[in-house]
Order: structure tokens, then sequence, then C-alpha cells
């Protein structure tokens, strides 16, 4: 069978799940949200990796569906940290630009945080740099109503694309991650270096937040708290945990 095939069924068939990547302040250590990220096990394929279907999924459709269950299942795990009492924690959730077209993300997203009785401010969602480069008419509408729900709203990956810096200023979005791609060469790479100073700063003089992805050594983490960054996530920290790893880790933090 196709990858197309088995990735139809895969929704029904159960064989998604979701890990969370820590994301954690570079100044006290402490956990202050995490990323889902989603798994895919097959029984004929084996473990596929999101970069292997996700852009799959994207032109068959499928990401409506796979999108839907991966914000539904991160609600239904935050709830259960929340009622567990393991602090107020936030997840964020990578969103495909696909969905944003497909259906109504700000309906879809209000009633799955009304499903499980959370806040906007439970939810984070990760748009890629495509939301400010097409110009799509509903773009601002849906970020004002997803906005007005009291949910976070991010840049995922940022300084990869094309980004439309004059759109970026019209958005009402809380902040930006900046891509790995950058962050990797730091401290040692001069034009790596310029760029996470840009990015920080065009995050400082917008006053929107800035996490940094791909955090890997003790030197970058120094380097990015010298510039001001207030948050990273990457494997300096924890790869994408399952969630009773994660549930573990934040128990000891609180
Ligand atoms: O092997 P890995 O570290 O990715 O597994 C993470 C956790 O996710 C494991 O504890 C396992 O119980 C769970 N898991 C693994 N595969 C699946 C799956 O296909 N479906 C679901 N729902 N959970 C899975
Ligand atoms: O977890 P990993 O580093 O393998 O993820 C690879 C890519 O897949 C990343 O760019 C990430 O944003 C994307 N990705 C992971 N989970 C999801 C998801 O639930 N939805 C979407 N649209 N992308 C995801
Ligand atoms: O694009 P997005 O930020 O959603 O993708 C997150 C991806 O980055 C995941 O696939 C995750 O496994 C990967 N990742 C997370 N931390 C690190 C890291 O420190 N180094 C590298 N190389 N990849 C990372
Ligand atoms: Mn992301
Ligand atoms: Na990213």
């Amino acid at each position: 069978l196709r990858l197309e095939t088995h990735l139809r069924r895969a929704t029904e068939n159960n064989e998604f799940h979701l890990v969370y990547q820590p994301q954690v302040d570079l100044h006290g250590g402490g956990i202050v949200a995490a990323e889902a990220l989603i798994r895919w096990r097959n029984q004929h394929l084996g473990e596929m990796r999101p970069d292997r279907f996700i852009a799959h999924a994207e032109t068959t459709g499928d990401i409506i569906r796979i999108g839907s269950w991966v914000l539904r299942e991160a609600c239904r795990q935050v709830r259960q940290w929340r009622d567990a009492g393991l602090g107020v924690v936030r997840v964020a959730v990578n969103v495909s630009y696909r969905q944003f077209l497909g259906d109504d993300l700000a309906v879809i997203v209000r009633d799955t945080l009304r499903e499980f009785d959370l806040p906007g401010s439970a939810l984070e969602l990760e748009f890629t740099e495509r939301v400010l480069i097409e110009d799509a008419p509903d773009t601002l509408r849906t970020f004002a109503e997803l906005r007005a729900l009291g949910v976070m709203l991010t840049i995922d990956d940022f300084g990869e694309g094309y980004s439309a810096l004059n759109y970026l200023r019209r958005l009402p979005i809380h902040g930006l991650k900046l891509s790995q791609l950058f962050v990797e060469g730091v401290p040692g790479n001069k034009s790596d270096v310029a760029v996470c100073q840009a990015v920080s700063g065009i995050a400082r003089s917008l006053g929107l937040g800035l996490v940094a992805e791909g955090v890997e050594s003790a030197a970058q983490r120094e380097f990015l708290l010298q510039l001001g960054v207030p948050v990273g996530q990457g494997f300096l920290f924890a790869p994408g945990l399952p969630p009773g790893e994660f549930a573990r880790r934040l128990g000891q933090a609180a």
C-alpha cells in the first residue's frame, strides 16, 4: 500500500501519538511550556517522522483531520496535567498553512478549549512563515479571533523563509521562534550570530516574545542569554518526551 493509503487510515487506527519537548526559561531553568510533536507508528512503514508525512498530508488534505486530532489530543493532555496539579503548563501545537485555510480554525480551537474546559492561555499555536507571505483574506480576522480567545500565537522557524516584515507588524501575534538553522552556528559563525542578533532585535522592537530552537550546547545557551533571549528549546534540555516523562520532569520542578 502507498503512503497515502496508510496515512488516510492512520487516525482511525490510532497510529499517531504526541511527544512533548520542554521550552525552558534560559535564566532559571524552569519549564515554561511544551511543544507537542506528532509521531506516527505504522506496522508496515515503521516509525515515521513528521518530515516524511506532514508535507504529504498537506497535499492530500489529510492534514485537516490530523491537525484536529493533534489539537484535541494536546488539549486532552494538558487538561490531565492540570488536573494532576502539575502547574499551569501551556502546550504549543504546530499548525500547517493548509489547516489555516481549510476550516474555521478559530471555531475549532474555541470548541476544543471548551470541550476540555481550558482557558485560551493553556494553548499556543505555532504558524509557519507562510502566513506572513501569502496574503490570504481571512488571515487577519482569524488571528484576531484566536487572540481574543487568549491563545498565544507564534511564528515558527522565524528567519528561514522570506518573512514579510511589514506584514509581521500588522499581525496580532505574541512571539517568534528563532530557527535552529541559525542557533546551530552560534557563537562561532559570524553570519549566524548576525541573524540571531537581527531576529532578537526584531522581537524586542516589536514587543514580541522569543524562543530559540535547537539549543544543543551550553555555549549556545550562554550566547542566547547574553543576547537577552528569554526561552530556549532543544536537546541541551530534552528531546520530545513521552507524556509520562514530561510530567515527571514537571513534577520535579514543582
Ligand atoms: O517510542 P517512543 O519514545 O516514540 O514512544 C513514546 C510513547 O508513545 C511510548 O510510551 C508509547 O507508549 C507511546 N506510543 C508509541 N507508539 C504509539 C502509537 O502508535 N499510538 C499511541 N497512542 N501511543 C504510542
Ligand atoms: O519532531 P520533529 O523535529 O521530527 O518535527 C519535524 C517537523 O515536523 C517540524 O518542522 C515540526 O514543526 C513538524 N511537526 C511536528 N509535529 C507537527 C504537527 O503536529 N503538525 C504539523 N503541522 N507539523 C508538525
Ligand atoms: O519546526 P519545529 O520547531 O516545529 O520542529 C521541531 C523539530 O526540531 C523537531 O523535529 C525536534 O525533534 C527538532 N529538534 C528539537 N530540538 C532540537 C535540537 O536541539 N537539535 C536539533 N538538531 N533538532 C531539534
Ligand atoms: Mn514548531
Ligand atoms: Na521550528
